[in-house]
């Protein structure tokens, strides 16, 4: 049984994990560093404690400090969230050997499957599809050449201690092949100090694929379907859906099996998301996550399945709570990530006060949110401000909702991506279903807001004026604050074009 979780995070996860927490009865000690004093993850808790300065080397990533808190406030379990400890298989065993309870995979699973060599190996072993490919250790360049011809162009170069697409390289001629391998050598020495390199096949306009799965202490292990993440920009999902548009029974059917197989086969425990590329009806295990994912509202719409509640049942030693017949998917969900961003200026982070903020609600519209009107919005940490996911009976009425709930997310202060999302949703590509990894750069490159209308810009900062003076009024017991508009919206700007 476990009573009491600490929560090593922050924003929107810290928030979700606690709600089940909280309708379980179990317990919550949020941590906060000093920049996160007044923040909602630290209100959404039983009680709180400070682990430091803002850097998250001092804070959220001091191991130390967040095993120290546990115990101090009694908590029988640690769950990382995503991002920072999560996937760090020392914290694990650390808390593990402070005899607490954390809410994930054994060490030594993340550590298999955290090492890009071995996780394809075992992948071979189990015949999990993988790309072709080859490890390069040293071998002297003619032999690089034989090896890619091998495989056959194009190819992708890959730093084998690389992730999130760093060091990474596509060569789509032998002639570019000698220099781009030394090239990228050289850049995975100096970003991962380990130059080791491997080639494979490089697969063209690729979907993102990626399915849920869960394995208990019991030797069960279950798949919860499929999430297309394929709408990235540089690395970073934006929209990602439940089911996939190409998904059918027989193939989820191949694809889960094969999921399974690889954590089976890496001891895996709890909750994990093994990834693929798709394209053409072939698929390639990439790689598995062990933690919880940002998207994993889609899989719960779908599934109608607490996901943290199955990672806390299971933490404790339970049974996984269904089987693989019991599970049935249902309708279809998207998520949209609201980053506090500017997508039309390189997605540099924006921050500064959240001043405005109403959120969609309606039937089938959940949000998930760390931040809150009032909120500091700083440059420390992810700049993942919350999720709005959509849910309905087809993927045409769960876009038509998106749309209507992207249009009354209202936040003034810090920039967000919202209007690029809605042309996303919009684009006839998306609409259709033909979604891949480069979808951003093929059919809105370099994409700016559409400049409003001089009477829908008035409406606009009238609208604003309003709300702000009565988010004012709120904080000050109901009574009006005479404020002009110039004064209360903060980083509000109207470009000088749009006025003249
Ligand atoms: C690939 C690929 C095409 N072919 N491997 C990018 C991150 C890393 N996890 C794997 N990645 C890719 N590997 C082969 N053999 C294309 C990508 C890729 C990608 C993959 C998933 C989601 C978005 C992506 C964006 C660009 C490239």
């Amino acid at each position: 049984m476990i009573k009491k979780i600490l929560i090593a995070n922050r924003g929107e996860i810290a928030v979700r994990v606690m709600r089940t927490a909280r309708e379980l009865g179990i317990a919550t000690v949020a941590v906060y560093s000093e920049v996160d004093v007044h923040a909602l993850h630290v209100q959404s808790a039983d009680e709180a404690v400070n682990i430091g300065a803002a850097p998250a080397s001092e804070s959220y990533l001091n191991m130390d400090k967040l095993i120290d808190a546990a115990q101090s406030t009694g908590a029988d379990a640690i769950h990382p969230g995503y991002g920072f400890l999560s996937e760090n298989p020392d914290f694990a065993e650390r808390v593990r050997a402070a005899g607490l309870i954390f809410i994930g995979p054994p060490a030594d699973s993340m550590r298999l499957l955290g090492d890009k060599i071995a996780s394809r190996k075992l992948a071979e072993e189990h015949k999990v599809p993988i790309t072709r490919g080859a490890i390069l250790e040293d071998i002297a360049n003619d032999k690089v050449l034989k090896v890619a011809e091998s495989i056959g162009f194009p190819i992708m170069i890959k730093a084998t201690a690389g992730g999130g697409g760093k060091g990474m390289r596509v060569v789509h001629e032998p002639k570019e092949l000698i220099a781009s391998f030394e090239a990228a050598r050289r850049e995975a020495q100096s970003a991962f100090g380990n130059p080791t390199v491997y080639l494979e096949k490089y697969i063209e306009n690729p979907r993102h694929i990626e399915f849920q799965i869960f394995c208990d202490d019991h030797g069960n292990a279950i798949h919860l379907g499929e999430r297309e993440c394929s709408i990235q920009r540089r690395h970073q999902k934006i929209i990602e859906e439940s089911p996939s548009v190409v998904m059918t029974d027989e193939l989820r059917k191949r694809m889960g099996a094969a999921a399974i197989k690889i954590v089976k086969a890496a001891g895996y425990r709890n909750a994990g998301t093994v990834e693929f590329l798709y394209n053409n009806g072939e698929f390639y295990f990439m790689e598995v996550n062990a933690r919880l994912q940002v998207e994993h509202p889609v899989t719960e719409f779908v599934t109608g399945e607490d996901l943290v509640a199955w990672q806390i049942a299971i933490a404790a030693g339970e049974e996984l709570p269904k089987k693989q017949v019991e599970i049935h998917f249902r309708g279809h969900a998207i998520e949209c990530r609201i980053y506090a961003e500017d997508p039309a200026n390189q997605y540099l982070p924006s921050s500064g006060k959240i001043l405005v903020l109403e959120e969609p609600q309606s039937p089938g519209v959940r949000v998930d949110s760390g931040i809150r009107q009032g909120s500091d919005v700083s440059v420390y940490y992810d700049p993942i401000l919350s999720k709005v996911t959509t849910y309905s009976d087809t993927r045409e009425r769960a876009i038509q909702k998106m749309l209507s709930a992207l249009n009354h997310y209202i936040l003034l202060g810090v920039r967000t991506p919202i209007e690029l999302l809605k042309d996303v949703l919009r684009h006839p590509e998306f609409k259709s279903g033909n979604l891949t990894t480069h979808f951003l750069n093929d059919h809105l490159p370099g994409w700016k807001p559409a400049s409003p209308d001089k009477k829908e810009l008035a409406r606009a900062l009238f609208a604003a004026s309003q709300a702000a003076a009565a988010s004012q009024a709120k904080s000050n017991g109901g009574v009006p604050v005479m404020q002009t508009p110039w004064q209360t919206l903060g980083s509000w700007e109207i470009a000088k074009e749009s006025l003249s």
